[in-house]
């Protein structure tokens, strides 16, 4: 099905206005409206890069389930794992709506053309890395992903909805571990302390570069996908996380942050865009582990693949030939 393939490479410029003119009014895009190519483009390139980041980002956490300190914090975090699985399927769903085949999608990741987020390639060295993704990582998402939840595209819209709300369940367990363990012995908070360290910074990365260096964020904002800039929800994660480490009595690694009356924001020091780039561009600590984890899955699992196709095809045959009788 390919419902938004465009008729012909010329697109007339009265049903882009048109099409303008609908998003301007806030209503929602649905798959089997017009819409430019160069939006579908868009959102098959975010949301494929989103439903990667999602499927990628089970492979941190999912080195501490085996390791996890009691069978509470196992269940959750078995229970968060598979959250994450469920919203890279939503959301590859969603791109199918555009016309795109997600094994298509999913050969761009395994082969390395694709995206995802940089967050997910650096790795989890202690127990209270687990804390810092829910509470940072999970907790810059929920920032981005609620403005998602009002893009004009109305099936990434509403899978933002659900994904939103699982992972409000997930900074809380993550944030819950970090008070844990910094209320808990000195080596404890030591490790807490640590994992706030070497997390800060990459959390404030997932948002994006700066807007001055953000090629795509003026078409996505025109179209109403994008909401808020990079910069205002990253300014946005920033007001309320400090307020967050400072109630569990942790410090932000930044000797620069200070607050600014004027705006009333926090203000901090510069990120590193090198590391940035070279953490998107596939040289960040684990790039080449976490692509070798998906290959690897995806070569296990091509007998759940077989067993599926044969299973359907055997269904098809079922069904046709009670229909023949
Ligand atoms: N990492 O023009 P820009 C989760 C790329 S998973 C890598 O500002 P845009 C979770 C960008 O793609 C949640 N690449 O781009 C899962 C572009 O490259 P291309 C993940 C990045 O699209 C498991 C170039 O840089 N969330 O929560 O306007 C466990 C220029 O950037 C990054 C999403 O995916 C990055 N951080 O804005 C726990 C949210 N940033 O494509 C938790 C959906 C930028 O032109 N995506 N790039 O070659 C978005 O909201 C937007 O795409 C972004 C970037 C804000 C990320």
């Amino acid at each position: 099905m390919t419902p938004n393939k465009p008729e012909t490479n010329t697109e007339d410029p009265a049903r882009i206005a048109g099409f303008e003119a609908r998003i301007a009014a806030g209503e929602t895009i649905e798959p089997k409206d017009w819409m430019p190519e160069r939006y579908r483009r868009q959102l098959v390139r975010m949301m494929s890069q989103h439903a990667h980041s999602e499927v990628v980002g089970m492979l941190p956490e999912g080195n501490w389930i085996t390791r996890a300190p009691t069978l509470r914090r196992k269940m959750s975090l078995l229970a968060k794992v598979q959250d994450e699985a469920g919203h890279g399927l939503y959301i590859y769903c969603g791109t199918e709506t555009l016309g795109v085949d997600r094994h298509e999608l999913i050969q761009q990741l395994l082969n390395g053309t694709a995206k995802y987020s940089s967050i997910f390639n650096y790795p989890t060295l202690s127990w209270a890395d687990i804390g810092a993704i829910g509470w940072l990582v999970d907790g810059a998402a929920i920032v981005n992903q609620t403005m998602l939840a009002k893009a004009s595209y109305g099936p990434y819209a509403r899978a933002m909805v659900r994904i939103c709300k699982e992972e409000n369940f997930h900074k809380r367990q993550g944030y819950e571990i970090m008070a844990t363990l910094s209320a808990g012995t000195p080596a404890q908070k030591r490790m807490a302390q640590d994992a706030l360290d070497r997390w800060w910074w990459p959390s404030l990365m997932m948002f994006g570069p700066h807007d001055t260096d953000s090629p795509n964020s003026d078409e996505l904002l025109r179209w109403g996908v994008k909401r808020k800039s990079n910069d205002e929800l990253r300014q946005r994660f920033i007001n309320l996380t400090v307020a967050q480490a400072k109630a569990i009595d942790l410090v932000i690694p930044d000797p620069q942050l200070a607050f600014d009356e004027k705006t009333q924001n926090w203000l901090i020091g510069p990120i590193d865009w090198d590391e940035f780039w070279r953490v998107v561009r596939g040289n960040g600590p684990c790039n080449q582990e976490r692509l070798a984890a998906r290959r690897q899955a995806h070569d296990d699992g091509e007998w759940v693949r077989v067993a599926a196709a044969a299973y359907a095809a055997k269904q098809a045959r079922a069904e046709s030939t009670s229909e023949a009788a």
